[in-house]
């Protein structure tokens, strides 16, 4: 690393030395990326250049805007950050709002102007946004007013965090108002290919929260590895979806992706399944980005709404259960592409198309990366063994000044903590959460296997598998089951999906114990807090 923008040179200061990085991988041509670029540069400017000014980029309930107008008002924006509050390259500037066109503007003003975007989810309290707040060493805020009472108290904590504006704000000094006095042109700052542009928090369950560093070329990178080979986008196509642009599902999904390829995409705060149907119709969305739970949900009641336009669903977060696959091909017709992703990779690696679709598989690695099955030693596992997933590519882990960077880079893989076995064609079949995994009477059980069976019972809605204590087993499985309308929580119910259960898999797996609840607890990305049903 030579050449930086960054004067601020905190995040590349607390990058992991670089023998501890993953390989990195650019053997694709679209990989090739010159030694300097800017994410936003390339992603707005240059959709100007490619003659889309006039296209439809946002589309939200109150109203749209096209690629010139997005431009404009991420380069007002970087003329606040610059000129009004102070910013220097390589400044961490805390983005915090739902999914609408103003947070968009605000993402690409911060890589417009060197910054490195540190996005919040919007349920964070002020205890989390604290300990972001301080590991990242966040100078600078953008925040939509209606989040703002956390952000105060998280200020008061942290003496780092010198300049916070806010928009969907009536005062004077507003984001929105002093936008209002700048031009709509910016010199882009010359950040180089590796300048960092992102740290994203992971939502990981337990211990302090860990930074991930992404480059600006990382941005760029997602955009021609997964949609590239496996969504295909059009200029006409419109992307729709839930995941937060903090989660980087969402980055990729619900912004980088349609502008990559002069798509436009409708940007929705908080959606529940029915709003989200309801915004696939009203949008005539082709292209749809959830969690598995939703695409669950809304097989329920696809019917009650006309999703004519709808093309391409992608399923990400957590493993999709075929089951789950089934019902929603039966409702929709459509075939959900699943993909991995992890917010160290920035998003998915392994995947397919609908066409190369194998029942029960994530699919194949995506061209740009390898992965693997290793086994205890580290050594590649035999066609059907399960192991620890190993992955490479155009894009990796890199924490920021942590001491984890061992335990998920090994000799250059990516090790991200799942259990997998890969079939002799490559394709991949998830088992668990390596930590997940239920050992009850010297038997290994991945909880998902049983949730998988369970779903295919027409009394479950949803439902959570995990290993609790028991004296005699070491472990046993327990089933936590969401019933569908018009089922009772009795005894009665739960022989019945203990039965099912033994006939759809190998018996031993079955739930000892089952426990009816009305609701699961998940995170804001859709994902089963299994620490939660555990304890
Ligand atoms: C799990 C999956 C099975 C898996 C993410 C797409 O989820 C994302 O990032 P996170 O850091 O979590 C990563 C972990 O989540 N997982 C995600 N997708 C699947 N397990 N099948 C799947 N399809 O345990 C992984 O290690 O929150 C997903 C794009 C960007 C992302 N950040």
């Amino acid at each position: 690393m030579n050449y930086t923008s960054h004067v601020d040179t905190f995040a590349r200061d607390n990058l992991p030395p670089r023998k501890d990085w993953p390989e990195l991988i650019f053997d694709l041509p679209e990989l090739k990326y010159p030694a300097r670029m800017n994410c936003a540069a390339e992603l707005l400017d240059g959709a100007l250049a490619r003659g889309w000014r006039d296209r439809v980029a946002i589309r939200a309930p109150d109203g749209q805007c096209t690629y010139g107008q997005l431009l404009a008002q991420a380069n007002r924006i970087a003329r606040v950050l610059v000129e009004d509050m102070g910013l220097k390259p390589g400044n961490r500037v805390l983005l915090r709002g739902p999914n609408n066109p103003m947070m968009a503007a605000c993402w690409f003003g911060v890589f417009k102007a060197g910054g490195v975007v540190v996005g919040t989810m919007p349920l964070l309290r002020a205890k989390e946004l604290t300990e972001i707040v301080r590991k990242a060493a966040v100078t600078h805020a953008l925040c939509d007013k209606r989040l703002g009472a956390e952000l105060v108290a998280t200020q008061l904590a942290c003496p780092t965090l010198k300049s916070i504006k806010y928009w969907y704000d009536d005062d004077a000094g507003s984001l929105e108002s002093l936008c209002a006095t700048k031009a709509g042109s910016f010199r882009n700052v010359d950040t180089s290919a590796e300048d960092p542009a992102l740290i994203a928090f992971t939502s990981g369950t337990t211990g302090t929260p860990k930074g991930t560093v992404h480059f600006h070329r990382d941005v760029i990178a997602m955009c021609d590895c997964f949609p590239r080979s496996c969504l295909k986008p059009a200029k006409e196509d419109v992307f729709c979806g839930t995941p937060p642009l903090a989660f980087t599902f969402g980055l990729g999904g619900m912004l980088c992706f349609p502008l990559r390829f002069g798509a436009s995409t409708v940007l929705l705060e908080r959606l529940s399944p029915d709003g989200l149907l309801e915004a696939i119709q009203k949008f005539k969305a082709t292209v749809c980005f959830t969690a598995p739970t939703f695409y669950r949900q809304m097989a329920q009641i696809a019917k009650n709404h006309n999703l004519k336009s709808l093309r391409t669903c992608v399923s990400a977060g957590e493993a999709l259960p075929d089951a789950t696959r089934q019902l929603f091909r039966k409702a929709t017709g459509i075939e959900i592409i699943d993909g991995i992703g992890a917010t160290e990779m920035i998003h998915i690696f392994i995947s397919h198309t609908p066409e190369s679709v194998r029942r029960g598989a994530t699919g194949y690695a995506i061209p740009g990366y390898k992965a693997t099955v290793l086994d205890a030693k580290g050594n590649p596992c035999a066609p059907g063994v399960v192991g620890r997933l190993a992955v490479k590519g155009p894009t990796g882990c890199r924490y920021l000044a942590d001491d984890r960077q061992k335990v998920y880079v090994q000799k250059g893989w990516n090790v991200t903590g799942d259990a997998y076995a890969m079939d002799k064609d490559g394709y991949f079949f998830y088992q668990a959460r390596t930590d997940d995994m239920i050992v009850s009477a010297g038997y290994n059980i991945a909880g998902p296997e049983v949730e998988g069976a369970l779903l295919a019972h027409e009394a479950v809605a949803e439902c959570g598998v995990v290993g609790v204590p028991d004296e005699e087993r070491g472990q046993i499985v327990k089933a936590w089951v969401v019933l569908k309308p018009g089922y009772q929580k009795t005894q009665a119910v739960a022989k019945m999906l203990q039965d099912h259960v033994k006939n759809a898999i190998a018996p031993y797996k079955y739930p000892r114990a089952v426990e009816f609840v009305d609701a699961l607890p998940r995170t804001e990305t859709g994902k089963l807090q299994r620490f939660k049903l555990r304890n």
